[in-house]
């Protein structure tokens, strides 16, 4: 046996973790969605693969936000986290690991690991002033921010960050990490890996705005709010935001604690996904903070596009949201991640409107693969007594050419899978969902059926529509949880074999038993009703 012989490969994938201060809205779920895509995915490779999630717990904007519910921080934090992990399982998402900022277990490591870094001189004590937003929980320097007011005299009395979110003056005793002693090692370690920010124009924007013009060194503590982990050897400190928050992806496997198993088996991560709002953080900061650490950097950071509104982005300060388990209880957990993986091309911005949601729920799903399946499954019953006939190719001019697409279909999206191009890989199945579809219409069972001299090629015409629908489904498993299975027990196939990287068409096993009377696996929906909904 394989197993034997050699270990599994790992894959370690990643998303941010998220802050609760509200409800997670379809932005949260699309990266929670495409990582649980790629986890899929990488498990019907039968690598070894581990998927975290989690919350990003402290803060003053949290503290602010449990005060206002008259709770305590770390209650308020234990009813989101809960919310939060029981809206992942509503969806499907296979996460192996959730962790919180506020685990012990990270908490605890996050004090090691400052203490390294002020005995390594990595950081020092200074004070800092700075313009300061609440809600972004970020300084800005005066060039960054979108406006800024200034007194009679011109002097600066207050601003607005890109948010729309005010800032204000904060003068603080501080701990800063010297990020400007790592900005050359930074600059070659990209140089030798070009891969390593996708997509990857994203990297000669780090560079050109941040790394070029000079890197500042970064407060990494606060005192003006207790909500955090405070600094072991400076109490008054707490370690706020980004050595917290980047450190959780080690943390989460148990570095600097006394079991450090997983974090053997799975650092560095294979990919880190991000929105590309906090690409800079996490490809300047946490590049940096692992070389201090002396640890490995993960191999790929990729930072997705927005899920915007007609209104810009969604977002939860901005209030233009929608939200995921509204969709899903209303139109299916398929209907909610086929669109996600299907609207934001890779590395873009995607555009929510109700229309497009409904019209990809009508067309692509009950449409094209829902009657793909109806059609199928009547006809077998009615033409070959319900059985799945052998597949013997070549009975109809057209065989070659449905074979061939599926074939093609099977090697791109494998290509666009490993590299997360979810949008692409749908688009493939979607090839090979319409090519049968086609298919019917060319060689026309309706008129083979009349004749009996055409009956071995209506029955092979049968299996070719049962083979077309057994690719669809197997490479459909990443991204849908619901149709996938249902696909299978219609057309009566076994799914203990399936794998989707040798996946061959001919392979349909033979005699396969469709149900008598297949369902409808995406009802169609109303436009108008829905979008006035
Ligand atoms: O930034 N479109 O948490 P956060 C696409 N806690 N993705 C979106 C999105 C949208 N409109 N809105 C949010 C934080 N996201 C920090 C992260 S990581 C060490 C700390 C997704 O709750 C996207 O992945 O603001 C984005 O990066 C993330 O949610 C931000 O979540």
């Amino acid at each position: 046996r394989e197993e034997f012989m050699a270990d599994k490969k790992t894959f370690y994938i990643t998303t941010p973790i998220y802050y609760p201060s509200g409800k997670l809205h379809i932005g949260n779920t699309y990266t929670t969605v495409l990582a649980d895509a790629a986890a899929r995915y990488h498990r019907l490779l039968n690598e070894d693969v581990y998927f975290l999630t989690g919350t990003d717990e402290h803060g003053l904007k949290i503290e602010q936000k449990a005060d206002k519910l008259g709770m305590t921080p770390k209650e308020y934090v234990d009813g989101m986290a809960a919310d939060i992990q029981k809206l992942w399982k509503s969806l499907d998402i296979t996460n192996d690991g959730f962790i919180r900022t506020t685990d012990e277990q990270h908490e605890k490591a996050i004090q090691k690991i400052f203490q390294q870094f002020l005995d390594q001189g990595d950081i020092y004590k200074g004070e800092y002033e700075g313009w300061y937003s609440v809600d972004d929980e970020e300084y800005f320097t005066e060039s960054q921010l979108a406006e800024v007011y200034r007194d009679a005299d011109g002097k600066m009395i207050g601003g607005k960050a890109p948010s729309g979110h005010d800032v204000e003056l904060v003068k603080e005793s501080s701990y800063f990490f010297k990020m400007s002693k790592y900005a050359d090692w930074l600059l070659d370690y990209y140089k030798s890996h070009p891969e390593f920010i996708q997509p990857e124009s994203r990297m000669n924007e780090m560079i050109a705005n941040f790394i070029e013009p000079g890197l500042e060194d970064l407060a990494v503590t606060r005192t003006a709010f207790k909500w955090g982990v405070p600094v072991a050897s400076d109490p008054d400190h707490v370690v706020y935001v980004w050595i917290d928050a980047l450190s959780n992806y080690i943390t989460a496997l148990g570095y600097g604690s006394d079991n450090t198993e997983l974090f053997e088996k799975f650092w560095p991560a294979n990919v880190q996904l991000v929105g590309k709002e906090i690409v800079r953080f996490h490809t300047i900061y946490w590049p940096i903070m692992l070389h201090a650490l002396g640890l490995p950097l993960p191999e790929q950071v990729l930072g997705h596009g927005w899920l915007t509104m007609r209104d810009g982005k969604m977002s939860k300060s901005k209030g233009n949201v929608v939200y995921p388990d509204t969709l899903a209880e209303r139109y299916g957990i398929d209907a909610v991640r086929y669109y996600l993986l299907k609207a934001m091309p890779y590395g873009n911005d995607g555009i929510f409107t109700p229309e497009d949601f409904v019209s990809k729920l009508n067309y692509d799903l009950a449409n094209d693969l829902g009657n793909l399946l109806n059609r199928t499954v009547a006809m077998i019953n009615k033409y070959e007594g319900g059985v799945i006939p052998t597949l013997q190719t070549g009975a109809t001019e057209y065989d070659a050419d449905l074979i061939g697409i599926a074939n093609g279909v099977v090697s791109s999206y494998n290509e666009d899978m490993q590299a997360m191009r979810t949008a692409d890989a749908l688009a493939e199945v979607w090839k090979l969902i319409s090519r049968a579809n086609k298919y019917i219409d060319e060689t026309t069972p309706w008129t083979l059926a009349k004749n009996e001299a055409d009956e071995a090629k209506l029955a092979s015409v049968m299996a070719h529509l049962a083979g077309a629908l057994r690719v669809v489904a197997i490479l459909l498993q990443p991204m849908l949880t619901v149709a996938p299975g249902e696909i299978f027990t219609q057309l009566g196939l076994n799914t203990s074999d399936l794998s989707i990287e040798n996946l061959k068409f001919t392979d349909l096993p033979t005699g396969g038993k469709v149900v008598s009377k297949g369902q409808p696996i995406f009802p169609r929906v109303d436009v108008e009703a829905e979008v006035a909904y």
